[in-house]
């Protein structure tokens, strides 16, 4: 098949998935076309069956704010016109669905199908927003097909927005190869922790949405006493509100700020405890990315977390903002070695056996032939 993909090429989970199931998928012998203003940070510019098209956004002076949807789905068109693709598989449904959409109605006599993929924000937070909830919903109810990361996003999604659309559940997967203990490295875990401090890690975008304050909270009274150190790994809007509240709760000199990384695989290996308090997380392929790494998760009980970590066995989860909690969940798994070692393994084990790219890519490819095959 000849696909065309439209994600965002950001750090962040969409853009993740879109560019490991895109290089899978040429890796099964299709045609991939990757189309956006830039190549997504964990696409291998070697991979082979893959290509990227740059979106080129021109300003002009009339233009306050520069068209990206009209210039990406003129882009989309483009692209579906000269090399004969038969389906644009768009992530996060604004601006990348609508784009989608347009460019195939763009297209006469054409039969490209569209195919969209809801990551989570796309409907809690741009969805929900007066601004874009109708042209979302419109772009949704135009799809040939759309899909949802977890069954909790197609209920929010039914219950926000579309209440009769069709959805089908893909859930997200992970590289077991790419994220796996064996990337442990003691060379790198000594530049952030001496040999007897613990190393508890978080990764993120920094948005309102992940709770940053509460990864500090939940470490300064969870670790308070217990040689621990806290690496925090991403930037956003809420970079310096985490770095205040490590200053007001003198943990500073506990935590190193890593920025924005692009392989997090040996920093998670090399690490001992996953934080990811965030207030809604549609799926969490960042706690997903910790188990394969085998790192125990300790998670908030929201949307679709607590289908991918399972607490009591790979992790430990507390409601929204109960920084209580989550404190004392970090003070159990930090010290109880015992518990921790049994926690990774089995964090280990259910991200190989349940999460696997395997039957993910199937799925994907599935949907795309039957869509081809009755007409949609
Ligand atoms: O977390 C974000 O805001 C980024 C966003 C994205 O689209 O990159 O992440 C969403 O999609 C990921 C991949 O499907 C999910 O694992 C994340 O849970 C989801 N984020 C939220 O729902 C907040």
């Amino acid at each position: 098949m000849k696909i065309a993909l439209a994600c965002h090429p950001t750090h962040g989970g969409s853009g993740v998935v879109a560019a490991e199931l895109g290089m899978r998928l040429a890796a099964r012998g299709h045609q991939v076309h990757f189309v956006s203003y830039e190549r997504p940070f964990r696409l291998d510019p070697l991979a082979s069956g893959v290509h990227f098209h740059e979106v080129e956004v021109t300003s002009y002076p009339l233009f306050r704010y520069p068209p990206y949807a009209l210039a990406l789905a003129n882009e989309l068109l483009q692209v579906v016109k000269r090399e004969a693709v038969e389906i644009i598989h768009a992530h996060y449904a604004i601006p990348h669905s609508l784009a989608a959409v347009l460019a195939r109605d763009m297209q006469p006599h054409g039969s490209v199908k569209v195919v969209t993929t809801l990551h989570g924000t796309d409907i809690t937070l741009v969805g929900a927003d007066p601004s874009y909830a109708d042209i979302t919903r419109w772009a949704i109810e135009q799809s040939d097909r759309v899909t949802v990361v977890s069954d909790w996003l197609g209920q929010a999604t039914r219950n926000e927005l579309a209440p009769d659309q069709e959805l089908q559940t893909i859930p997200n997967a992970v590289d077991a190869a790419a994220f796996s203990p064996e990337l442990a490295d003691p060379t790198l875990r000594a530049r952030f922790a001496a040999v007897d401090e613990l190393l508890v890690v978080h990764v993120s975008n920094f948005r309102p949405v992940k709770r940053v304050a509460d990864v500090i909270a939940a470490f300064a009274k969870g670790a308070a006493g217990i040689p621990a150190r806290l690496l925090m790994i991403g930037q956003g809007p809420d970079l310096a509100l985490a770095q205040e509240e490590a200053k007001k709760l003198a943990v500073e000199d506990r935590i190193s700020w890593l920025g924005l990384i692009d392989d997090t695989a040996a920093l998670l290996a090399s690490s001992d405890l996953f934080l990811l308090p965030s207030e809604s997380e549609s799926f969490g392929l960042a706690a997903l990315e910790a188990m394969a790494s085998g790192l125990p998760v300790i998670a908030t009980q929201s949307g679709g977390i607590p289908s991918v970590v399972s607490s009591g066995e790979s992790g430990l989860l507390a409601p929204v903002g109960d920084v209580d909690q989550l404190a004392q969940h970090v003070r159990t798994l930090l010290s109880d070695a015992a518990l921790r070692s049994k926690f990774s393994d089995t964090a280990r084990q259910l991200a190989v056996e349940k999460f696997g790219w395997d039957r993910v890519i199937e799925a994907y490819e599935n949907s795309y032939e039957e869509l081809l095959s009755d007409g949609g």
